[in-house]
């Protein structure tokens, strides 16, 4: 088998970059799992070129689907045994779930978020949403906390599904907490929760196509966020948030996938960050495990996947990699209005 070859039409029919490489780790999710959403998580390669390869490797006998499996046959055994792949293997800390935390000093945190994450809105498609475990919600505050970036810190949350700004504040470490939703159903919720608890949230209804409102911009020392995935839509979050920031030493805090963002893309993120002045600091791939979310069967990717089923039960497939920048110079963003839709490219999957 000529993986290169497959790999090259795989990336015509997807009309996205495929790479050999990109194919060896789907064949290595294959010889772990029969599941296409753990399939898509071991690969670490977009959604949709997952479908594409996996009809490109069909074609050539090497895959099958059998009822909800999708499962190499003895030939493509024989061909990952020639190849010497190995199962792909996530070899996670069993402790801190590959995180790298010790959560033990923010557990009568979490205990109190998890209350007050009763009755969140569910994830609305409108807006892309999609929400991390409340586990992740903290985890990311420890992240901040471990970093400097959040006890003593003005902290500005953009796009709050993951009830980041809540979290934050029931710590009573950060001097400021301020978050900005366009969609009304979270504003709301955040609004209504601080007011009951005596939390210290400044809550702001605003769409990120809009520039920040001039009092928000230059005055918080760190922003969190975790970004639609389409390149022009992970940027307009990001550039709003460092236009948020005061200067250098100040950070910000974003999640990125493999599921929507090719390795190509994340290097147009990592270009854009370096030429606003931002550098990363820190990369956690895997980071955060998102909780399913109910409109799968109408999103992006669903009519390409080689069988549909709905993800079940609450293992996690679809993750991201937590970043953290650090300002070193003055922000040099320059991102006006933008109109339309932020949330689709050739990537997206679960718009
Ligand atoms: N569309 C559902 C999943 C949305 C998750 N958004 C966060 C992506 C990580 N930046």
């Amino acid at each position: 088998m000529d993986l290169a070859g497959l790999a090259a039409r795989a990336e015509g029919r997807a009309g996205l970059p495929i790479r050999e490489r990109d194919i060896e780790r789907i064949l290595a999710a294959l010889l772990a799992a029969e599941d296409i959403w753990r399939i898509v998580e071991l690969a670490g390669v977009p959604v949709l070129a997952v479908c594409a390869g996996l009809e490109c490797l069909a074609e050539a006998g090497w895959v099958e689907m059998a009822g909800s499996a999708v499962r190499l046959t003895p030939a493509g055994e024989a061909g990952c045994a020639r190849l010497r792949l190995a199962p792909a293997r996530t070899l996670a800390c069993p402790r801190c779930g590959g995180t790298g935390l010790e959560l033990g000093l923010l557990r009568e945190i979490e205990t109190e978020f998890h209350r007050l994450a009763a009755g969140r809105p569910d994830a609305s498609q409108e807006f892309d949403q999609g929400y991390v475990t409340e586990e992740t919600t903290i985890a990311r505050i420890a992240a901040l906390w471990a970093k400097g970036d959040l006890a003593g810190k003005d902290l500005l949350v953009l796009g709050d599904d993951d009830l980041v700004s809540l979290a934050a504040a029931v710590t009573r470490l950060p001097r400021r907490v301020v978050v900005l939703d366009a969609d009304p159903r979270i504003t709301s919720f955040i609004a209504g929760v601080a007011e009951r608890e005596s939390l210290a949230v400044e809550v702001v209804p605003h769409d990120l196509r809009a520039p920040l409102p001039p009092q928000l911009e230059r005055a918080f020392d760190t922003f969190a966020c975790d970004p639609t995935e389409s390149l022009a839509g992970f940027l307009l979050f990001a550039g709003r948030g460092l236009s948020a920031l005061r200067g250098p030493g100040c950070a910000g805090y974003l999640g990125l996938t493999h599921a929507e963002a090719s390795l190509a893309k994340w290097r147009a993120i990592q270009e854009a960050l370096l030429g606003w002045g931002a550098v990363i600091t820190d990369l956690r791939d895997g980071f955060h495990a998102y909780v399913n979310w109910p409109y799968v069967e109408t999103m992006r990717a669903w009519e390409r996947l080689p069988v549909r089923r709905v993800p079940g039960g609450l293992e996690p497939w679809y993750r991201s990699a937590l970043l953290r920048i650090e300002l070193v110079t003055e922000a040099e963003v320059d991102v006006g209005p933008v109109e339309g839709d932020i949330f689709v490219d050739d990537e997206a999957a679960t718009t």
